[in-house]
């Protein structure tokens, strides 16, 4: 088995501090992002591509909604999830956002709120890689103010019709099932508008059905071997059965968000720890005045402050994984984690970049894709300012939103 950046691994023994199977999910993670994604990924990211025959891959290894239990899903720990998205992540953004997106939100949200007959349809396909979901929260006008969405579902006979628009949704184009959240229309008018003091519920529409429709936004300069789309929900009709039962207000889409940003405190990491392999790569590897750049005191010192912060990260990370664990993890932790991970992460990227001179800029390193991959994942699922203000807020008992 590859061992990564053995000197990064040796001085911390972050090992010592998880279990032997926890350990095999890491590895065999790792051992997918060696073989299957790195090969292609600058190609991919170059052409924009997404290699959707990954998904039946990455069902296969367990990797599809890990954390869950039955319905296919393999039951694991939130640790050993966090060393599978750090390791993806570590091969690129994308691949560790197509994990989130399938596992933390579409099937998180049918896990935790559907029904026996939803849970039955959708997870084992999900969890198999065989079918695709995606979560439709953020709207155009912006992502970070969710209970301002104006996509409305309005009762219509024995079933609903949704009118609306997301943005910025997650493998939409690719999807099988959109978990879609609208506000209730307590009028019974419709009509498309906002509808004040409408309670937020969420509907699973399979994305063949008529008035559902998903492109894919282009000019992406990020994460461009992944996909994300406008989505237009013009006249779309569901039944009874589409809404999901267990799910009432806005803490229903939130508490899905709390999933996928668990993912993304370990995940941001591994994009870390990747620029910081590629700096070690050249410093000990390129000479300057006759010795290698590795040997020089600014260097150095720029290496360590890279290293200091990669594992105070992962021991952050850690830490949010075992209180996941007991079920004790609260909502203001994660927000520490988020906005830690990705912050430091874009930090130690531009720091490689500088380490890396010239060749820096090319794709013969990963780093400028970790650190424009990484400027997505600091906007979504609560942009820094956002995780600040969750943070003020808890400090101070004052809301500043
Ligand atoms: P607030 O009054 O704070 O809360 C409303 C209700 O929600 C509950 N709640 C939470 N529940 C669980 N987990 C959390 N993290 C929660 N945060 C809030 C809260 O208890 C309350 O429940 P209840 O029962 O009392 O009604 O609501 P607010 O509107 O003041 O919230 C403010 C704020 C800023 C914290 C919230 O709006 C927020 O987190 N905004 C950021 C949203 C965000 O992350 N958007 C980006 C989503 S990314 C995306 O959509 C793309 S998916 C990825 C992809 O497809 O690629």
């Amino acid at each position: 088995m590859t061992t990564i950046a053995p000197r990064i691994d040796a001085v911390f023994d972050l090992d010592a501090l998880i279990g032997d199977e926890e350990r095999e999910w890491q590895l065999r993670a790792r051992r997918f992002a060696q073989e299957r994604i790195l090969p292609v990924i600058e190609d991919d990211f170059e052409a924009g591509h997404f290699r959707r025959e990954f998904v039946r891959e990455l069902g296969e290894l367990g990797f599809l909604g890990m954390h869950l239990t039955g319905y296919g899903c393999a039951g694991a720990g939130a640790v050993a999830y966090g060393l599978v998205c750090l390791e993806l992540e570590a091969a690129d953004s994308g691949w560790r956002t197509f994990v989130s997106v399938q596992g933390s939100l579409a099937m998180s949200a049918i896990h935790k709120y559907g029904s026996e007959e939803q849970k039955r349809q959708w997870l084992p396909g999900m969890a198999a890689g065989e079918l695709i979901g995606c979560f439709a929260l953020t709207e155009p006008h912006g992502g970070s103010d969710p209970a301002g969405m104006t996509t409305v579902a309005r009762r219509d006979g024995d079933g609903w019709v949704i009118d609306g628009a997301k943005r910025w949704i997650g493998l939409a184009s690719e999807a099988d099932v959109a978990v879609v959240w609208a506000k209730i229309d307590e009028t019974g008018a419709g009509g498309g508008g906002g509808v004040p003091g409408g309670a937020v519920r969420g509907f699973l529409i399979p994305t063949a059905t008529p008035g559902f429709t998903a492109t894919p936004i282009d000019g992406k300069l990020s994460m461009r071997a992944s996909v994300q789309c406008d989505v237009a929900l013009d006249r779309v009709r569901v039944g009874d059965e589409a809404l999901l039962p267990g799910a009432s207000g806005l803490s229903g889409p939130f508490s899905c968000l709390n999933e996928a940003r668990y993912g993304i405190v370990w995940g941001a990491m591994g994009a870390a720890r990747s620029c910081l392999e590629a700096a070690l790569a050249r410093a000990t590897s390129r000479e300057v005045f006759g010795k290698p750049i590795g040997a020089n005191q600014l260097i150095q010192a720029k290496l360590a402050d890279m290293f200091v912060e990669v594992e105070k990260g992962i021991l952050l990370a850690l830490h949010l994984g075992r209180l996941k664990e007991r079920g004790a993890l609260t909502p203001a932790q994660i927000s520490v984690g988020k906005l830690n991970s990705v912050r430091e992460a874009l930090t130690i990227a531009h720091e490689a970049r500088s380490i890396l001179a010239g060749d820096g800029i090319t794709n013969a390193w990963p780093v400028m894709r970790h650190a424009a991959n990484l400027e997505s994942v600091r906007t979504y699922e609560g942009t820094d300012e956002i995780h600040q203000l969750i943070l003020g807020r808890e400090l101070t008992g004052l809301s500043a939103f």
